[in-house]
């Protein structure tokens, strides 16, 4: 339901723009963006920095909340530390707030109103996905993007803002496909290792399908940088081992072709997710999840994970899993 409710969520979310122009105003002078976050929002936070590095040529680190204790990055009055949380109330992500409020601007981007984070930070923006009950985070993920990128279009990438309106017409079209998937995910709901491999834009969206795999299916997944393979995980692909490659249109697409190309060459099994135009990729796959030709890399991680939560949910379901209320896993970790 909730990954149903994406469009929506990215919909009222994009509503918020003069709250974000009000912030940025606020704000006022940025040299540095140093993102803080923990699990999925760390992913969202990736996204972010290949986005202010990228688009804005603003420098970003992105801290790891249970890290930032001992490594802060460079924080100063000009840095803008941007703290993401679903809950607002991860201990982790809260510490590091505390700690970072008297050395640079903060900033607080949550979904629960009044949460701690939305009190303590300086600067608050809500994502508007609405309450979420899973405890894997799914809608919420794509409102922390849509949030990062309306800060991106404000702070001097003005032109992002029509792209992203069309994003819940692309989720939409991407979610129609459930039936392809849910036939892909009861040919691997048995194995035991999944790989997700992407380049750019695509590398968060490798991690973060991985990690909402582990959550929820209990198979290990690893994701990488598709140009890291060949630094060791390469030895683990043998025959058969799915491998997700992620691979939107974009000035990355040709290498990653040659990354599939390895890993077919070891005997993977290939689930190419790309351009549903993208003949090259189709080619070299064996199962094939094709997404609308505009969707390109840079917003790719909008749209391009909607069927990797899609698989790891029907994957889910198929081991007889509740993909709800993982084992091990609490909604809102506060020790
Ligand atoms: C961070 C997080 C979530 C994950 C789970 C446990 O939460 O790692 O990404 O899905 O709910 O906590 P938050 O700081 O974004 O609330």
């Amino acid at each position: 339901k909730e990954i149903h409710e994406e469009p929506s969520a990215v919909r009222d979310t994009l509503t918020e723009w003069d709250e974000v122009l009000g912030v940025v105003e606020e704000i006022g002078e940025v040299e540095r963006i140093c993102f803080v976050a923990c699990g999925t929002s760390y992913h969202a936070s990736l996204v972010g920095k290949y986005l202010f590095e990228g688009l804005l040529g603003i420098p970003t680190d992105v801290i790891l909340a249970s890290e930032f204790r001992y490594s802060a990055g460079a924080l100063n009055d000009r840095t803008l530390a941007i703290f993401i949380s679903q809950s607002g109330e991860t201990a982790d992500t809260l510490n590091a707030l505390r700690a970072a409020n008297s050395r640079a601007k903060t900033l607080a981007i949550v979904n629960v109103l009044g949460s701690s984070a939305t009190r303590e930070a300086q600067h608050v923006l809500y994502t508007r996905a609405g309450p979420e009950i899973g405890v894997a985070a799914t809608k919420t993920y794509v409102s922390q993007l849509t949030v990062i990128y309306m800060l991106v279009a404000a702070m001097g990438a003005p032109e992002l803002m029509d792209r992203l309106g069309r994003v819940p017409e692309f989720m939409e079209r991407a979610l129609k496909d459930e039936d392809g998937i849910r036939e892909l995910a009861a040919t691997c709901s048995d194995v035991s290792d999944f790989f997700f491999i992407g380049r750019g834009f695509a590398y968060p969206t490798a991690l973060e399908g991985a990690l909402k795999l582990k959550e929820i299916t209990y198979i290990h997944g690893e994701g990488y940088a598709a140009g890291e393979l060949k630094h060791g995980p390469l030895a683990l692909i043998d025959n058969g081992v799915p491998v997700v490659a992620i691979s939107p249109p974009g000035p990355c697409h040709d290498k990653t072709l040659s990354n599939v190309e390895e890993v077919r060459a070891r005997g993977a099994r290939v689930i190419g997710v790309g351009s549903i135009s993208d003949e090259s990729l189709r080619k070299e796959a064996d199962d094939f999840i094709g997404l609308d030709p505009e969707v390109d890399d840079v917003i790719s991680p909008l749209v391009y994970i909607v069927p990797l939560q899609l698989l790891s949910y029907h994957v889910s379901v198929e081991r007889g899993l509740d993909p709800d209320k993982p084992k091990n896993l609490a909604k809102c970790v506060t020790v």
